[in-house]
């Protein structure tokens, strides 16, 4: 029998690639789009009218709308990746932030509960919720599921409530639920105000003759050090977590990091320029609080989901480069 499978955030990055993924091993998919003023379909555009796909329109906030849901399609899997996933802009909309990602999912946990207990669940919990801390061994700093987890920012604050509201249900009502603590994962389809997608963006205008006369890609802080893999390789680890035998909290990584600087050098002498010639440092871009140092240790997903990222950096780089220079060629 097809296996039907929901996800929020199809309209995201890792909904659109998590979608791809599912109906290419012959899954229904229900994906769940909240409603905007104008179509948000872009990353998905090329499935939209595949046979297995049904969208739904849904916001993650309405505790209605997540019953309606469960209870009209029961799905198999549901994977929950919708959020407002912005670090910065959590911030700013601290309270609009905790609505979604922590109020949002415990509706989704609780409809789940009472209507569809066996469900498989899945949430997009995060990296930042380490905040400050790593883990100190034998000369390495790592975070694993092991490393106490201390938030920096609203965004991780409302990620770590959903990801304890989630161990809950797991542990209390015998839910199959699972979080996935993903490090940093990227692609063409990511944000634009995100600084991988930012700095790939400008060298596509800048390639294209596109950019405004001496216009300076703004950055803020280049010292970050981020575990940042490919968000094709991340979705497959989501799957495998719904796909296995007991329910559990995992990081996903590559063991890699590299500073926001090294970032701009990599994607920079793609084009065999400089990129101390373009970027301008914008203090209002510094955050309240800033994560660090993000280097994931992923050896339990290695372990028990044989999971391992099949990209590497150099190559996520030049996949996001390729393609903003070929978008820009058009835009
Ligand atoms: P993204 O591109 O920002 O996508 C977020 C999705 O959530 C969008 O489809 C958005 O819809 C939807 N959404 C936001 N608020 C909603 C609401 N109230 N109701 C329904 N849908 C809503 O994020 P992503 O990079 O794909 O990340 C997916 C998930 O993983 C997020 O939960 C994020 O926090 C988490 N995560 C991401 C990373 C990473 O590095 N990418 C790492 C760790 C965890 P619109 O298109 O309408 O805005
Ligand atoms: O690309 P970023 O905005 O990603 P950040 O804050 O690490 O969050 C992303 O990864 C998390 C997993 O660890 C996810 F949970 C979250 O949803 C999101 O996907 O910033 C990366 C680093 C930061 O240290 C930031 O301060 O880049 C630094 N940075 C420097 N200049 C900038 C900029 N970040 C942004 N967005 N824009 C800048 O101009």
């Amino acid at each position: 029998m097809t296996k039907i499978a929901a996800i929020t955030g199809i309209t995201g990055q890792d909904g659109s690639y998590l979608a791809e993924n599912l109906l290419n091993r012959g899954y229904g998919v229900v994906g769940l789009y909240r409603r905007s003023s104008s179509s948000n379909f872009i990353r998905i555009k090329h499935i939209l009218k595949h046979p297995r796909l049904i969208l739904e329109e849904f916001d993650l906030t309405d505790p209605s709308d997540c019953t309606d849901i469960i209870t009209k399609h029961h799905p198999n899997e549901f994977y929950n990746l919708a959020a407002q996933s912005h670090v910065a802009t959590s911030f700013k909309q601290p309270t609009t932030t905790f609505e979604i990602n922590s109020v949002g999912v415990t509706n989704l946990l609780e409809n789940i509960r009472k209507f569809s207990t066996t469900t498989r669940f899945y949430q997009a919990s995060t990296s930042e919720m380490f905040g400050r801390n790593y883990t100190e061994k034998d000369g390495k700093k790592y975070q694993n599921e092991e490393t106490t987890l201390l938030p920096q920012s609203p965004y991780a604050v409302s990620k770590l409530a959903s990801h304890r509201m989630v161990q809950i249900y797991r542990e209390a009502y015998g839910l199959y639920a699972c979080s996935g603590i993903l490090f940093n994962h990227e692609s063409p389809r990511r944000g634009d105000n995100f600084v991988t997608r930012k700095i790939t963006r400008y060298i596509g205008r800048l390639v294209n003759n596109k950019l405004e006369p001496d216009e300076k890609l703004k950055l803020g802080n280049l010292k970050a050090v981020r575990d940042w893999g490919h968000a094709k390789d991340y979705v497959e680890a989501m799957r495998r977590m719904l796909a296995g035998g007991i329910a559990d909290d995992f990081v996903i990584s590559t063991g890699h990091s590299y500073t926001v600087e090294q970032f701009l050098v990599a994607a920079f002498n793609l084009v065999d320029k400089n990129y101390q010639d373009y970027v301008e440092i914008d203090p209002a871009l510094y955050r309240p609080a800033e994560v660090e140092y993000l280097h994931g240790d992923c050896s339990k997903a290695q372990r028990v989901l044989k999971w391992q990222p099949q990209i590497t950096f150099d190559e996520l780089v030049k996949d996001m480069v390729v393609s903003d220079i070929q978008l820009f060629q058009h835009d």
